[in-house]
């Protein structure tokens, strides 16, 4: 009934850093070409959202912010054959266009037509398919969805199992497979070796998870507010350590309790000193670090580079390196099959309008993820 109409609905409007997200009352035009409106079911909050509110990560704005979602298709644009309505399906704010470089290259997961360092805040057409009051709202990383409905190119949606729940795996839309994929295909994490997880949120605790299904004998977790430890344990983390509680530098540590460092290291906070931290964690000749947070968007990370001279290797992905429309439907499968649990993850459910308090509970600490739901 909706299909080729303009429809209303409300969204959270970012109206610029360093302010509350507003409830408004927005307009959502209909999919054109090769794009996909979706009625949003579930969508969690990510720290990535809060860099934008804490003016870490510049962008233009208005905005509607939110990329870690699971929805329903309402209507489609015109070329759209892979999708119909009632279809659920989860957001990409990695696309994959299946025809550029990185898509073709089966060693990344990164496509061209992606909106990441970018923030271009526009689908493929170099436009948004939302207003508010008469002015246009940006789009967030091909996604935006802290909206009752939001329209997405078809590259930047997956369609996934009809059974799966979306009130649980609209976390495989970022957090989850950010974390597990970071070790499994990023690290490649072998048995019975040892790993450092620096920051234990909603991504962490599924690093944490990666390197356990990996096999890993030894995952130490560290981060500044302990409270984090017990929920990391329960994940798969053989123990935890604050660097508040001791004098040393948090490498030197780690260097006596794994015999000269770890095999992997992986930086989940987006803090580049850690990210030195986390190199000089790792054991010379072998050590692996992954970057998996997200640094300020003026951040420089220096270090000496006779760290990398002897051997260490230093990466990091978006994404966990998933080619995310091929990987997010078998990832939905695997939950489905008991695979790994997400439960562990989610802290709260909050109505969509109480998205401003979700916010507080993840900047207080309170929280691993919290999912609104609509
Ligand atoms: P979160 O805020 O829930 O978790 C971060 C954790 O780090 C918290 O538990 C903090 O207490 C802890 N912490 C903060 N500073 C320090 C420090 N100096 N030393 C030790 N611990 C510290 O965030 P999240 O898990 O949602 O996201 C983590 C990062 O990953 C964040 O930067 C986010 O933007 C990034 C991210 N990257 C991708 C990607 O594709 N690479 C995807 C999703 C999120
Ligand atoms: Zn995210």
């Amino acid at each position: 009934a909706t299909a080729g109409q303009v429809i209303k609905c409300k969204a959270a409007v970012c109206w610029g850093p360093k302010q509350p997200l507003t409830i408004e009352e927005i307009e959502v035009a209909p999919p054109k070409r090769h794009e996909v409106r979706v009625k949003i079911v579930a969508t969690g909050i990510c720290r990535s959202d809060d860099h934008v509110l804490s003016g870490a990560l510049s962008l233009k704005f208005p905005v509607i912010l939110g990329h870690e979602a699971a929805g329903v298709v309402e209507s489609v644009g015109e070329g759209v054959t892979k999708f119909k309505p009632g279809d659920k399906v989860i957001p990409l704010f990695v696309p994959q266009c299946r025809e550029c470089r990185c898509c073709k290259n089966p060693e990344s997961n990164l496509c061209y037509k992606n909106d990441i360092g970018k923030y271009e805040g526009v689908l493929l057409d170099k436009t948004s398919r939302f207003t508010c009051k008469g002015k246009p709202i940006c789009n967030f990383i091909s996604t935006s969805t802290f909206t009752e409905y939001t329209v997405m190119d078809e590259i930047a949606v997956a369609k996934i199992h009809d059974d799966a729940p979306l009130e649980k795996v609209c976390l495989i839309g970022c957090g989850f497979s950010t974390g597990y994929g970071s070790a499994v295909n990023i690290g490649k994490v072998k048995p019975g070796s040892t790993c450092a997880v620096f920051g234990l949120g909603g991504v962490g605790l599924s690093v944490v998870i990666g390197c356990k299904v990996a096999g890993a004998s030894r995952i130490i977790g560290i981060d500044l507010n302990s409270d984090k430890f017990a929920k990391a344990m329960e994940c798969g983390a053989t123990e935890c350590i604050n660097p508040k509680d001791h004098n040393i530098p948090i490498h030197e540590v780690l260097a006596k309790m794994t015999d000269d460092g770890v095999d992997y290291a992986f930086e989940v906070i987006g803090n580049t000193s850690v990210m030195t931290s986390a190199l000089q964690s790792s054991h010379f000749g072998c050590g692996k670090t992954v970057i998996v947070g997200l640094a300020p968007s003026t951040a420089v990370m220096s270090f000496d580079p006779l760290l990398i001279l002897t051997g260490r290797i230093l990466t990091g992905a978006v994404f966990g390196g998933w080619k995310s429309k091929d990987d997010v439907p078998k990832l939905v499968c695997d939950y489905l099959d008991k695979k790994f649990d997400l439960d562990p993850l989610i802290t709260h459910y909050m109505p969509f309008e109480k998205i401003n308090e979700g916010f507080e509970l993840l900047r207080n600490g309170k929280s691993i993820r919290t999912i609104l739901t609509f």
